[in-house]
């Protein structure tokens, strides 16, 4: 075993600490660091699976260069390098700075992040640098800005220990940030009340004390009707709002104008009445409340108005800045805070300074000794894809996000990029949707390899380590940034050597003609963002600094919450109320495409599954692209459960297999975000969202696109379970999952082969004589099942019906692991299902433990188990990362409501 290295989970915006080990083998061992604030040694089931997805299968480990006929050759980093800077610096030379842009994204470390945007916006004079996190958190920044000043988050996490009440607005923190999710958890065992406004029954609502299932955009109605309400019943903090905010009477007016009367937000919302007052009585008697929220809120062509219409509610109440109290945007990726930090959205500079400011353009300038400083906002995501394909961007750096993939209107995106002159990837996967459409692509190190800080949901700055060797010729982002600037000319401002010397470069920035933190009571507006007691920190206290929360005094301690003073950033010190009004959703109403797309995660994926798709545990929660619908539409739209149905709005289509369950509300599906090009068909549903933006942020609408659903019609379903990746260029319907030493299809095709066996001997390249073949075909069922032994050991197997009834993947997965097959599980294989009662686990709903559904249900019946401890006790589900305690929850109450037999 190699030493243990203290690091930080690489996915959601909690930031847990990580510690990770090398064995001789090779093999990552991780688990919780306890000394860690984010999660005091818990983790989550996609933390605790980062083992599994460090392997460099499908890594890209060199520079690769596009020819013309679309094949990739591999290249030196000089003569790459090369390509990228003499593309930049013609198209600049012609067309000016503002014809090249980069695509960066909340995944880059600060480091990386830092010396991207001093790039773009001090040396090549240009602020068309955006990131992913437009798509993510824009709609946050802008609210933050507007209410307070700048781009700050006021609270911690400790706040959700000591809330009454935790309100969470459009997020499914059970699935999207579990270990903080498993803290509300605990605070509500302590007696904290849980309210979630989410037009789906999550896996969050699970453990809601109340669900407000809130028509979808509705939520600035929701919470301007609470302004009203806290106002009329005197739950305001006098004192506080007459000295340290501005803008009272106007928002009240609006909000009571909008409002109306509590009857009349309870229907635009879509709520009884009874539940809005319920949950307005309770933020009234709590003075503890904390208010969590992201992408309902932020996805939203009212995005901005949703995160301030929010604020207005603590502003009111004074609750803020306290322990136990505050609105709270949580983050998704995990450096989503240092990219803000750095400046990397195209309105914004370095160090929380603007753009439009001419003071802070000359701070920044003089700090920088730029040649050419940025004078104006840059295009933000959307408008930047536009550009490209107008051809008013030509040269397009994209590092560390799948844009094909997960901007709205990805189709047209995809066309952008064919239509630019000069595409740079820079990604740790080779095989991307996007990288198909580089001209150069450029390998950069993976979590494990690279080294600098993020910064998580509460201000917590902490360490990423390696513990790995660099593989092939990746190199680090921000090394690869330098080596570009080099060549462009630009040697003085990128000769750093180390992360080390860059964080130090970042640091010093935020203090720079700054006041020093903890000072509340100077005149002028102090930028919160202040590092001051990490600028002269040696390289070794920088490799070994411990998290800490912004802003950092000079002694170095940390700062837990901001504005408990009162002290906002506004130059007159106070915060703003922002006037808000409720506004539909754009094409909220389409009679050709009736229903609402909702987009979102699952469980135990990450985004665009260029990591997690790797982990044979993560795989196992949702193992295919889905359209989950209320019965009622299903039935209106002619699909059902089970069947494929293809998905339809004004911008793109795709298809998806039919599933009820997943709590949505009658006009309403939900498609997952994480399905593309590599693992599906036709599944990426980027495609069909609407490009709409929010006015204020330029966050897209990603949660309300008009669709409809119609049947897609196929004569056979199937699987394939094989060791061996399948050729599925023939198939009008395929979805790829990573197994325990296998891979499994799902499959559809429009015609039934003429000749079963045939075709599926061909299919799975089971020609060879050594071939142990099992088959059986009844075509009058439509029924046709084969599978393929070596020596004795499963090698393939392929089943085929005319309907999608399928037996069960999960008993045939398990022959895989097996050295040979016996006679039992040969006769399950041509009888096609499992040989023996009982032993088929179901699909996985513990993916710690890998325990499947029909085992908890089993248990929960036999032995009589009421709660998700229990469970625990016997099966051990639930007992590692507590992911599947609302599914857990969920069991018990469906095997408890089944009738038994
Ligand atoms: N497992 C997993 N975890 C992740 C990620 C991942 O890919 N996988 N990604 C990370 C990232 S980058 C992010 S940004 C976060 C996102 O974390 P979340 O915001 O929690 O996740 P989403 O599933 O995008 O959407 C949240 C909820 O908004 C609801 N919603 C839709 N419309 C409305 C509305 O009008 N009003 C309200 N109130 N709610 C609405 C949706 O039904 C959905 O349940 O997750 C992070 N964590
Ligand atoms: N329909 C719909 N679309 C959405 C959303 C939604 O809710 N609905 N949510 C949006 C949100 S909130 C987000 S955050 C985005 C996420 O969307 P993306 O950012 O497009 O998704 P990822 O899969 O995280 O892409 C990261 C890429 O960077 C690579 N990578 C990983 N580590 C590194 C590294 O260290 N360096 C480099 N150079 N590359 C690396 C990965 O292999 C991968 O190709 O999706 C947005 N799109
Ligand atoms: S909650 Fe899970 S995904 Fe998020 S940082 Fe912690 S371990 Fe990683
Ligand atoms: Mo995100």
């Amino acid at each position: 075993m190699s030493a243990t290295v203290a690091t930080t989970c690489p996915y959601c915006g909690v930031g847990c600490g990580v510690l990770a080990q090398v064995a001789v083998d090779g093999a990552v061992s991780v688990q919780g660091d306890v000394a860690h604030g984010s999660n005091h040694g818990r983790l989550c089931v996609k933390g605790a699976a980062l083992g599994e997805t460090v392997d460099l299968q499908g890594r890209l480990l060199h520079p690769k260069l596009r020819a013309e006929d679309g094949s990739f050759r591999r290249a030196s980093w000089d003569e790459a390098l090369d390509r990228v800077a003499d593309g930049f610096r013609r198209i600049v030379d012609q067309h000016g700075p503002d014809a090249v842009a980069l695509y960066v994204s909340g995944q880059l470390l600060t480091e990386d992040y830092y010396v991207a945007n001093k790039l773009a916006k001090g040396y090549l004079g240009t602020a068309n640098i955006d990131t992913n996190s437009r798509l993510c958190m824009s709609s946050a920044v802008a609210g933050h800005k507007r209410a307070f000043g700048e781009d700050v988050v006021p609270g911690c996490y400790e706040d959700l220990d000591q809330a009454e009440l935790i309100v969470l607005v459009g997020s499914n923190t059970a699935w999207c940030h579990p270990v903080l999710f498993q803290r509300m958890v605990r605070a509500q065992e302590n007696g904290a009340r849980l309210v979630v406004i989410d037009p789906r029954f999550t896996a969050t609502c699970e453990s809601a004390d109340l669900h407000l299932p809130v028509k979808p955009g509705t939520d600035v109605w929701l919470f301007n009707g609470l302004l009203s309400f806290l106002f009329q019943h005197g739950v305001m903090d006098v004192g506080f709002v007459d000295t340290h905010t501005d803008g009272l009477n106007a928002t009240l007016a609006t909000a009571a104008a909008e409002a109306g009367d509590y009857a009349t937000v309870a229907r635009i919302c879509g709520v009884q009445l009874s539940d809005l007052l319920a949950f307005y009585r309770l933020f009234a008697r709590h003075e503890r409340v904390v208010s969590l929220f992201s992408q309902g809120v932020n996805q939203s062509s009212s995005g901005t108005d949703k995160v301030n219409s929010i604020i207005n509610c603590h502003l009111l109440t004074g609750r803020i800045g306290r322990p136990g109290m505050g609105p709270f945007s949580i983050t998704g990726q995990p450096n989503a805070m240092g990219g803000r930090e750095v400046g990397g959205l195209a309105n914004m500079l370095a160090a929380h300074m603007e753009l439009h400011d001419p003071v802070h353009r000359d701070i920044v300038q003089s700090f920088w000794s730029s040649p050419h400083m940025a004078a104006q906002p840059g295009l933000k995501a959307v408008a930047l894809f536009d550009a490209v394909l107008e051809g008013r961007v030509k040269a397009l750096w994209i590092m560390g996000t799948n844009p094909v993939v997960s901007l709205p209107d990805a189709d047209r995106a995809r066309r952008a990029l064919n239509a630019c002159e000069l595409v740079v990837c820079t990604d740790v996967i080779e095989h991307t949707d996007t990288n198909r459409h580089a001209h150069v692509l450029l390998p950069a190190l993976a979590w494990g390899e690279k080294d600098g800080t993020v910064t998580s949901s509460e201000r917590r700055l902490s360490r990423q380590r390696p513990f790995l060797p660099v593989p092939g010729e990746a190199r680090a982002d921000w090394r690869i940034i330098c080596d570009v600037a080099q060549r462009l000319g630009f040697a003085e401002g990128f000769g750093f050597q180390s992360p080390h010397e860059i964080f130090i470069e970042h640091a010093r920035l935020t203090a720079f003609r700054n006041h020093p933190p903890g000072n509340g009571d100077l005149p002028a507006s102090p930028r919160q963002l202040n590092l001051s007691g990490l600028t002269s920190l040696t390289r070794q206290a920088y490799d070994s600094m411990r998290p800490v929360q912004w802003p950092v005094r000079e002694d170095g301690s940390g700062t837990a919450r901001l504005f408990a003073g009162g002290q906002f950033a506004h130059p007159d010190g106070r915060a703003r109320f922002v006037a808000t009004s409720g506004r539909a959703p754009a094409n909220a109403t389409d009679r050709e495409y009736p229903l609402v797309l909702n987009t979102g995660r699952v469980r135990d994926h990450w985004h665009t599954m260029t990591r997690t798709g790797k982990s044979p545990r993560l795989a196992g929660h949702t193992s295919e692209p889905y359209v989950d619908m209320h019965p009622h539409d299903a039935l209106r739209s002619g699909v059902r459960a089970g069947e494929l149905a293809s998905v339809h709005s004004r911008w793109g289509s795709m298809v998806a297999r039919v599933r009820h369950g997943g709590g949505v509300l009658a006009g309403t599906v939900f498609v997952p975000i994480h399905w593309n090009d590599q693992f599906a068909s036709d599944a990426r549903v980027g495609g069909l969202v609407n490009p709409v933006v929010d006015p204020v942020s330029g966050e897209p609408e990603f949660k309300h696109t008009p669709v409809r659903v119609e049947p897609f019609p196929v004569r056979w379903y199937g699987f394939a379970i094989g060791r061996q990746s399948l050729p599925t260029s023939a198939l009008s319907y395929w979805t790829l999952i990573r197994g325990d030493r296998f891979l499994r299809y799902e499959i559809a095709h429009r015609e039934r082969p003429g000749d079963c066996s045939a075709w599926a001997r061909t299919w799975l390249g089971a020609h060879t004589s050594d071939a142990d073949w099992l088959e059986h075909d009844d075509p009058s069922s439509g029924i046709y099942r084969a599978a393929w032994a070596v020596e004795g050991r499963m090698e393939a197997c392929v089943f085929l019906s005319s309907r999608p009834d399928l037996p069960s993947r999960h008993w045939l997965a398990r022959l895989f692991g097996q050295e040979r097959l016996t006679e039992s599980d040969r006769a399950g294989l041509l009888a096609g299902e499992p040989p023996g009662a009982g032993i088929d686990a179901g699909p996985v709903v513990c993916s710690c433990f890998g325990v499947g559904r029909n085992t908890i249900a089993e248990a929960i019946s036999a032995d009589d188990l009421d709660t998700p401890a229990q469970i625990t006790a016997a099966l051990r589900a639930g007992g590692n990362c507590g992911s599947c305690i609302p599914e857990l929850r969920r069991l018990i109450a469906e095997t408890r409501a089944a009738p038994t037999v």
